[in-house]
C-alpha cells in the first residue's frame, strides 16, 4: 500500500540549485515511489553557523510503498552520491534530503524522527510545505496554518525574485 511522505530538500554548495534539481529528480528513481508535486524553491538565510553560503529549500510530496527505514536508506544513498559528507553538525551541506512526515505516522528512534524535529519552526521547511499541502495537519493535531501563523518569514524568498541580498540586505 502506498503511503503519502513530504521530504525536504535542501542545499548550499557544489552549485546548490542544480543539486536540488537533481535531488529531486533522483526522488523520482526511488524503487516503489513517485513524485506526486513539487514546491517552488526558496532562497533562505542559514539556519545555524553564518559563516555558510545561503541555501536552496523546496518540498516534495511523494507517495511510496517503501517503509520509513527503506525511505530513509534510499534517501541516504542519493545524498551519498551527491557528495554529502555528515561532518560538522549544522555545516553546510551539497544535499540534504529529510522525511517531514510519513502520512500520519509518529516515529521517535535514535536515527529517524517522524516528524521531522525541525518541521515546526524552520521557515524554509513550513514556507514550501504550505505551497504544496496548505490544509495539512500534523499527526499531533496542530495545522500547518496555526504554525505558519506563528513562524517569521524572515531570511526567506522565492528563487524566482532574484538574490536574496536584495531583499533581505545582506
Ligand atoms: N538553513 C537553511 N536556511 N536551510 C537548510 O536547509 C538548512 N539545513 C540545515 C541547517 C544547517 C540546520 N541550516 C539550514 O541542516
Amino acid at each position: 500500500m502506498s503511503q503519502t511522505a513530504y521530504i525536504s530538500i535542501g542545499s548550499n554548495l557544489g552549485n546548490p540549485h542544480q543539486q536540488v534539481l537533481a535531488g529531486l529528480a533522483k526522488l523520482g528513481l526511488i524503487e516503489a515511489t513517485r513524485v506526486v508535486v513539487s514546491s517552488p524553491w526558496y532562497l533562505s538565510l542559514p539556519m545555524g553557523p553564518k559563516d555558510q553560503p545561503n541555501y536552496i529549500n523546496g518540498v516534495a510530496k511523494i507517495f511510496t510503498q517503501l517503509n520509513p527505514g527503506q525511505l530513509l536508506t534510499a534517501l541516504q544513498k542519493i545524498e551519498d552520491t551527491h557528495g554529502r559528507v555528515r561532518s560538522q553538525r549544522w555545516g553546510p551541506r551539497t544535499l540534504d534530503l529529510d522525511i517531514l512526515l510519513y502520512g500520519c505516522q509518529v516515529i521517535d528512534k535514535e536515527h529517524l524522527k517522524i516528524p521531522h524535529h525541525g518541521l515546526k519552526t524552520r521557515n524554509f521547511v513550513l514556507i514550501p510545505l504550505a505551497d504544496i499541502a496548505p490544509k495539512l495537519v500534523l499527526p499531533d493535531g496542530i495545522s500547518l496554518d496555526s504554525l505558519l501563523e506563528v513562524c517569521s518569514p524572515e531570511g526567506i524568498v522565492p528563487l524566482a525574485s532574484g538574490d536574496i541580498s536584495d531583499t533581505i540586505g545582506q
